[in-house]
């Protein structure tokens, strides 16, 4: 008798592997709230958009014993319990790929690892260290993460949490690793979407004194959460209410992470400055054809926050001032320059506070010198950006889509290549397999010399190109390879034909978004700030990934105190003048003594660019991964409205043929998915054949001696055969073999006998 729908814990071991069998068996299980489902070694885990109690500390303890593990469902624990496992008995360092869609699931399942990372771990149990991991989610979630049309909490960044064990099995330590914050949230975000979260935390939970002391008022003054005047809605994961109290919360993590109430007081304010910063308006002043600002207030507080003189803040976002030849050379900005300085400054402030935070967090995390780092062991526990497709996609998508490729080729090099070439190594008849191979769109984006973010590269550098000559570039170069498809009309929007589909990008803005540079003025006047804060963020050095890389003697334990806030008094300024008026008369009287220029923003050179860094920061990530033998969990989004109970085979089967899953099942079925050294199978199985105490040596031979012993005593043969050709029957058989060995083990054994035969012979 076939197994029920909706049974099969393992899909390899479905009578019948075609899509259609293993969309229903998911669909069944869903429907009955099973949501994990094993393909051998590998998890898929479907969103249930719910609160299932399959979580907490006492089922977490009974997934602790891998021994056990066969007789309990699938689950998340499952894995982290394995991959703990893994890391002793084979010494390597081990590494936790969470993937799928944006919403599907990934940074819920990879808290549910860590913690139970935690609970798996041996020996000494550093109580307080353990819970400071765990806590510091909502930190990072909360300036992270941000609600999107595809998931009310998006992680906008990618990380890589290592988790790190000293040689008697307990955790010493975790460090994070954020890779490709996308910054350009702070600016501002699509219809339908919301900033970071934690600018809504503070305009709804800050008391009424500390508004007064950031300057801050009602939440639909500030554009950046507010964008269309009355869009004003808070995240769905808080309505306002929730969000002081998530606030609250934040404060309180804020404490455990080691930052006092002063600089508490520093990040706030430097958020506040954001919100004012971003609230600058420039237009053309009819008298004099210049640029002016018409909401100086705003200049006012962001230049008080930041501690720095508002006369220089306008200065340097109306104006580049650069010196050639001892010479000073002044540009005057046109008003989408000025706006361009003005969030590239909004950017680099936010990306640099989150970067900062992130290292507190590391500082906290692992407080130990780098020289013990040989004696200790990794697991990494990955959690990125999903694959996105909005209804405008942009230069944000294009690098968190890219990522997702470059995931999805290490998955199919581990899963497809490896396997494939260790059977043709070993002699072994290879199953035949098609699958999906992306090398050739990886190839098509990262090409050194002619991929497409070279090309863009090589086009940011160039002063004359916009961004439909680089779309024209595009066309020319890619056009005739199979994932890239032009636009029918000369516009700037191209399409890539990705693992996960086919993806439209506008172009427009990549070329800026690429360049990100916010220009020296702007950043020397960061930089020579009476906030120990801003200089701190702003004197720190930029890694070549993107990241800061901050003076870990900076801060210490000592916290800064901050500056203090007051509104200044503005200086004597004639009728009708303003502070931008005046410093446009005097920037314009530079100019005529001193020369001027076309007012272009200097241009970068590739290694500076977004992509360059996105580059680099990607394959330092893969060369970590690289390192270490990883453990999968495929994260499957089953509806696109974000609801439970709700199934939508089409959006599933989509997600199974583009991962790969399928061709997964198969190869996992075929294959021999389980490798023992000859000395780990005596390890394990010797106990079968030997005395439980008998000193047995490591020979394939004892090997062979349990393998004919046990075939013979269990008739694994005859076993097999039943259960290939006589599936339906397998439920008798089960009932027969039940009281000797679970089914699972029965067919890793089977596995194993296989594979152990094939060496000793
Ligand atoms: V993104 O690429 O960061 O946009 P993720 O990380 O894949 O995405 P996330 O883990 O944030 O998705 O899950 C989205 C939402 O689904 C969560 O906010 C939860 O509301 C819901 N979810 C995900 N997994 C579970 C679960 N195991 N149990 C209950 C869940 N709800
Ligand atoms: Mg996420």
């Amino acid at each position: 008798m076939a197994p029920r729908k909706g049974e099969v814990n393992d899909l390899t071991v479905l009578p019948e592997l075609t899509e259609l069998g293993i969309l229903e068996e998911l669909q069944a299980r869903y429907r009955r709230d099973i949501i994990y489902t094993n393909i051998g070694d590998i998890l898929i885990a479907v969103n249930p958009y719910k609160d299932l109690s399959i979580y907490g500390p006492e089922i977490g303890e009974q997934y602790t014993h891998e021994e056990y593990l066969h007789t309990l469902p699938p689950h998340v624990y499952a894995v982290a319990t394995r991959c703990n496992s893994s890391l002793w008995n084979n010494g390597l360092q081990q590494c936790i790929l969470v993937s799928g869609e944006s919403g599907a699931g990934k940074t819920e399942s990879a808290k549910m690892l860590i913690s139970q990372l935690v609970r798996c771990s041996r020996g000494h149990r550093n109580k307080g260290l353990e819970e400071q991991i765990l806590e510091v989610n909502p930190l990072l979630e909360a300036f992270g993460n941000a609600e999107t049309v595809m998931n009310n909490n998006s992680s906008r960044f990618g990380k890589l949490i290592e988790i790190i064990f000293s040689p008697n099995g307990s955790i010493t330590g975790a460090q994070i690793t954020e890779h490709m914050l996308e910054k350009c949230r702070a600016v501002g975000q699509s219809v339908q979407e919301n900033n970071f979260h934690i600018f809504y935390y503070l305009l709804a939970g800050l008391r009424p004194e500390e508004l007064d002391l950031y300057f801050l008022s009602n939440p639909e003054r500030y554009r950046i959460v507010d964008p269309g005047h009355g869009l004003l809605v808070f995240p769905d994961v808080c309505n306002f209410t929730s969000c002081k109290a998530m606030l609250d919360g934040l404060r309180h993590t804020l404490g455990i992470v080691g930052f006092s109430t002063q600089d508490m007081q520093l990040i706030f304010g430097t958020l506040a400055a954001i919100l004012h910063l971003t609230n600058i308006e420039f237009v053309i002043d009819p008298d004099t054809d210049s640029v002016i600002i018409i909401n100086e207030d705003e200049i006012d507080y962001a230049s008080v926050l930041l501690s720095v003189q508002p006369e220089d803040m306008v200065a340097v976002l109306l104006a580049n001032i650069s010196f050639v030849r001892g010479e000073r050379i002044v540009n005057l900005k046109t008003v989408p320059q000025a706006c361009d300085g003005r969030d590239a400054l909004s950017k680099a402030i936010y990306s640099r506070l989150f970067s900062w935070i992130v290292q507190q967090i590391n500082l906290m995390l692992c407080d130990r010198s780098e020289a013990d780092r040989s004696a200790i062991t990794f697991i990494y526990v990955l959690d990125m950006a999903g694959f996105e497709n909005f209804l405008v996609n942009s230069f944000e998508q294009l690098c968190i889509n890219v990522a997702n490729e470059q995931f999805q080729s290490y998955f199919n090099n581990y899963v497809f290549h490896l396997e494939l070439a260790e059977y043709e190594r070993e002699g072994v008849k290879q199953p035949k397999i098609k699958f999906n191979d992306n090398q050739g769109i990886l190839d098509l984006f990262l090409q050194r010399n002619n991929g497409l973010f070279a090309v863009l590269d090589d086009e940011c550098c160039l002063a004359k190109m916009t961004d439909m000559t680089m779309v024209d570039k595009l066309n020319q170069a890619f056009v005739r390879t199979e994932y890239y498809r032009k636009s029918r009309h000369r516009d700037p929007v191209f399409t890539i034909a990705h693992y996960a589909g086919l993806v439209t990008y506008n172009a427009v803005g990549f070329l800026d978004k690429n360049r990100d540079t916010m220009g020296t003025n702007l950043k020397s006047l960061m930089e020579n700030s009476h906030n120990k804060l801003i200089t701190e963020l702003f004197t720190s050095q930029i890694l070549d990934t993107g990241t800061l890389h901050v003076n870990k003697k900076g801060r210490g334990k000592n916290s800064w105190t901050p500056p203090e806030w007051k509104k200044p008094h503005r200086p004597d300024l004639g009728p009708e003048e303003t502070l931008s008026r005046r410093a446009g008369r005097k920037l314009r009287e530079k100019m005529k003594s001193g020369g001027g220029g076309s007012g272009d923003f200097q241009l970068s050179t590739g290694a500076n660019t977004a992509s360059g860094y996105f580059r680099n920061s990607l394959s330092q990530l893969m060369v970590k991964i690289s390192s270490a033998e990883p453990h999968f969990i495929r994260c499957i989004k089953p509806n696109g409205s974000k609801t439970a109970n709700s199934f939508d085979p089409k959006l599933v089967l989509n997600q199974l043929h583009s991962t790969g899953v399928i061709e997964t099942t198969r190869i996992r079925r075929l294959g021999y998915s389980t490798r023992l050294s000859f000395q780990e199978f005596l390890e394990r199985y010797k106990f079968l054949v030997f005395p439980l105490t008998a000193a047995i040596q490591t020979h394939p031979d004892n090997c062979k001696i349990i393998l004919e012993i046990f075939l013979k005593y269990w008739h694994v043969d005859e076993l097999s055969r039943l259960l290939n050709r006589q599936y339906e029957q397998l439920r008798t058989v089960q009932r027969l073999v039940r009281g000797f060995l679970a089914r699972q083990h029965f067919h890793r054994l089977r596995q194993l006998s296989f594979w152990c035969y094939r060496q000793v012979e």
